[in-house]
């Protein structure tokens, strides 16, 4: 099949799960375009069966606005004809559903007819794409897509409850390539970054305010006064600052390392202890998954699709959002004996494999072909 992914090429969730289906694909046999405005972060092989079509948005001082939707919808148009693209894939509803309808409505005119696909993220549904802003225009094309795909059970609830949605919602999990994984802990780099009797503790995301980075900060900061440790912040965003300040205020800067983006995650949670996420509101957590798969537990947030991935006293634990107290004793019990801790670990890395790539990529296949059944 020759597909096309359009994807946020950022270090976001939703751009890193297109990134890796496209390459997944590629390796079944599927001849994959992505068509975004940058080469996606994790992208790094080129192949015959793996194309990056990059979408220009030329700047014209005219536009308050530049039009990126109308880039991408012309670029769309002309690679299906170029390449004889049979099914259009768009991971995140706002602006790529409707981007790709118009790419369709275009195409039909000139009698080419092809599927697309929603994968509807998170904060398209639950954040941004609720705002009256763009709720009619994210409704349109979800109803528009052939087939509509969630990430979380909690996702495809969330999305029928804020929006007038006609068509099925196809839950299908964010996946894991497991190899990838597989540091040995003589492997990592630990002694960088702590002594040997301190324990690691980490959260990678993009510091937005829904990840709740002054949480972490504040749960660190009482474990730390239980048992040895450091703590591994990974990613940028508008919540760096007040984080940093409050490390500051607390006087725990030497205890806290801010890495900054990272294309190197599996190296960092290699030599982690335990993941913090004590998200507002997570859809799935892919960030979660990839700890679990280095064998990191997960003390997480109960809200969204969370508990469908960290399992509560198994992968690790669940609290209530800003609980920080209940999240606080629930790490110092997962990090202070090393049985205990080795257990949490064996069970995050199990419960990370029923997400393994090969499991789901063909829920993925079958979506297609339902699609490409419909036009
Ligand atoms: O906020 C983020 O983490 C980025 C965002 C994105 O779209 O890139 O993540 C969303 O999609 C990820 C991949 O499906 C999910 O794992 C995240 O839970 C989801 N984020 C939220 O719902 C806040």
């Amino acid at each position: 099949m020759k597909i096309a992914i359009v994807c946020y090429p950022t270090f976001g969730g939703s751009g890193v799960v297109a990134t890796e289906l496209g390459i997944a694909l590629a390796d079944h046999g599927h001849e994959v375009h992505f068509i975004t405005y940058k080469q996606p972060v994790r992208l790094e092989l080129i192949s015959h069966k793996v194309h990056f079509h990059e979408v220009h948005v030329p700047q014209y001082p005219l536009f308050k606005y530049q039009p990126y939707e109308l880039a991408l919808s012309s670029k769309l148009v002309d690679m299906v004809k170029l390449y004889g693209i049979e099914l259009l894939h768009v991971h995140y509803a706002i602006p790529h559903a409707y981007a790709g309808y118009m790419a369709k409505k275009m195409l039909a005119e000139e009698g080419i007819h092809i599927p697309m696909v929603t994968t509807l993220h998170g904060t398209d549904i639950t954040l941004v794409g609720n705002h009256p802003f763009y709720k009619p225009a994210v409704t349109f094309s979800i109803n528009k897509s052939e087939m509509v795909t969630s990430v979380s059970q909690s996702l495809k609830d969330d999305t029928l409850r804020l929006f007038d949605i006609k068509n099925d919602i196809h839950v299908v999990p964010n996946f894991i390539d497991l190899s990838k994984y597989q540091y040995q802990f003589t492997e990592c780099q630990r002694a960088l970054m702590a002594e040997e009797n301190e324990r690691i503790i980490t959260h990678i995301s993009n510091f937005r305010p829904v990840k709740r980075i002054i949480d972490i900060i504040e749960i660190f900061d009482k474990v730390r006064q239980q048992l040895p440790a450091k703590l591994v912040l990974v990613g940028e965003g508008p919540e760096k600052e007040r984080a940093e300040r409050l490390c500051q205020q607390k006087g725990i800067v030497q205890m806290v390392h801010f890495l900054g983006n990272s294309e190197e995650v599996d190296k960092i949670l290699c030599f982690s202890d335990l993941f913090l996420l004590p998200s507002e509101k997570e859809s799935f957590g892919l960030a979660a998954l990839e700890a679990m798969a280095s064998g990191v537990p997960v003390i997480s947030t109960n809200t969204g699709g969370l508990p469908e991935v960290n399992k509560d006293g198994i992968s690790g634990y669940l609290s209530n959002v800003g609980d920080i107290e209940d999240m606080a004793s629930k790490a110092v019990h997962i990090l202070q004996e090393d049985e205990t801790l080795a257990r949490f670990k064996q069970q995050a890395r199990a419960i990370a494999t029923k997400f393994e790539t090969k499991n789901i990529v063909p829920l993925y296949e079958a979506v297609y072909d339902k699609a490409l059944s419909y036009v």
